[in-house]
């Protein structure tokens, strides 16, 4: 039993003050009281938060970060970002792959996330053919996240068609594809590679209406119920204009639309990039009770458009976040990104602070804390009895939060918080950052960095 205790600390019902935290062996909170001694408890700097879930990673692309900044002849668009991101991912391997994920895990925990939802697409070997083991890239994936000691959510992701209504893949996707037999076979193996560990859970993840039919889309839905009941779900849905185009020259209706007739949508689902929705759309989302994953670095990047928030939030809608291509990996930049969006696409501020919760930057933390947690389908984002003791420290000393408490520190740390402010981070009771620096950050970067340069 490890007991550590607060000055403050955010707990599910808001702002509390002495904070006592005990975890026990397994790595979960096994009590939380506020108004509590220090006693014999080990007394944390500054004030505790529940770690930032990130709902929606490809691990592999970190390496490509600023590599499709250059313009090639013609115009450049999200489909030739694509392109791009085929030619890089053919030079990738286990090993890079396992590089590169601790690296990412490593930079994430730095930045305050405690858990990540690995939506996994890069299965086999450069020619299309398994490796050896066909589970071998996600093994990969797995073994990067223990080295960080991040929480995961492995999404291995179904991929049988190149567009909409079945049509063939291209070559560059041929490292993406299984039949549903081979995909059952890889969603066994792996729910024996993650058992036990409380860290580590598994979902799936259609990769999205152009690349699963609907007919494979309700063999996924079944598949998932194999795993678990409430396995998370994840499907890429309506990201970029010319998606909902083919989406309705093929069934007449948009891709929000689409899935919400043709897959049974809840809570246990979560639609990355439902950027592109009417207004019946919005408040169809919002009722379903699935979480909206909105990755809005990436979304910028990548040319996508603004997420409807004010309608989405309005109907009840839950969101969290992503740093999916991580062109940057920090949970400040994503709210503020997607904040800010909003001022500017409106001409108002404050968009997502409502009157329940005035305070824009602590309401998109809250917010995403909770969508991203119940996205990732496992017991994370609250400082609460059998949650798993997933924590971050930030420095109050810093002159930045001088003075500031509660959700006028949120407020600050969203919108102002450049430096990293994040002290320390623990995932399942044991701290894997201190002093704003992983444990492993030297040994995991210079594999990283000897990896990345053999690519070359
Ligand atoms: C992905 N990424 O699977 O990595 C996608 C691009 C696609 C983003 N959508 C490929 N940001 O959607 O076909
Ligand atoms: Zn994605």
């Amino acid at each position: 039993m490890i007991a550590l205790w607060a000055e403050t600390a955010l707990l599910p019902d808001g702002w509390a003050a002495r904070v006592r935290l005990e975890i026990d062996a397994a790595g979960n909170l096994a009590a939380v009281r506020a108004g509590a001694p220090p006693a014999d408890a080990e007394r944390l700097a500054g004030a505790v938060l529940p770690g930032m879930p990130n709902l929606h990673s490809h691990a592999f692309q970190r390496a490509m970060a600023g590599l499709a900044e250059r313009l090639a002849p013609g115009e450049a668009s999200f489909w030739t970002w694509r392109e791009v991101m085929y030619r890089f991912l053919e030079r990738l391997g286990p090993e890079e792959v396992r590089a590169i994920a601790a690296q990412l895990y490593v930079e994430m925990l730095e930045a305050g996330y405690t858990a990540v939802g690995e939506f996994h697409y890069l299965h086999h070997q450069p020619d299309g053919r398994p490796y050896a083991d066909p589970a071998e890239m996600s093994l990969a994936v797995l073994a990067a996240a223990r080295a960080a000691g991040i929480g995961l959510t492995h999404l291995p992701v179904l991929y049988l068609a190149g567009g909409f209504g079945g049509a063939p893949p291209e070559a560059g996707q041929r490292r993406f594809l299984h039949d549903l037999d081979g995909f059952a076979r890889l969603l066994e193996r792996l729910r024996s590679a993650v058992a036990g560990e409380p860290d580590l859970a598994l979902g799936l993840a259609p990769h999205s209406l152009r690349a699963v039919p609907d007919a494979a889309l309700g063999e996924a839905v079944a598949m998932a119920e194999r795993i678990a009941a409430d396995a998370p779900l994840h499907i890429h849905v309506a990201e970029q204009v010319r998606e909902v185009r083919d989406c309705l020259a093929w069934c007449g209706r948009r891709p929000v639309a689409h899935l919400l007739e043709v897959a049974p949508v809840g809570p246990r689902w979560c639609l990355i990039h439902a950027t592109h929705m009417d207004d019946d759309e919005t408040t169809e989302l919002a009722r379903s009770g699935a979480v909206a994953g909105l990755c809005p670095t990436t979304e910028a990047n990548l040319g996508d458009g603004l997420f409807n928030l004010a309608a989405f939030l309005d109907a009840g809608g839950r969101f969290g976040i992503g740093s999916d291509s991580h062109v940057s990996v920090s949970p400040l930049e994503e709210l503020r990104w997607l904040e800010y969006g909003q001022r500017l696409n409106s001409l108002r501020r404050l968009v997502a602070a409502s009157e329940a919760a005035p305070d824009c930057g602590a309401r998109l933390w809250q917010a995403a804390q909770a969508g991203g947690a119940q996205a990732l389908g496992r017991k994370i984002g609250r400082l609460a009895p059998g949650c798993r003791a997933d924590l971050i420290t930030i420095d109050s000393d810093h002159p930045l939060l001088c003075g500031r408490t509660g959700d006028l520190l949120l407020d600050t740390l969203v919108f102002s918080g450049n430096a990293n402010l994040i002290r320390n981070v623990m995932v399942g009771g044991r701290w894997r950052v201190e002093d704003g620096r992983h444990l492993e950050r030297e040994r995991i970067a210079a594999a990283y960095c000897r990896t990345i340069a053999g690519l070359a």
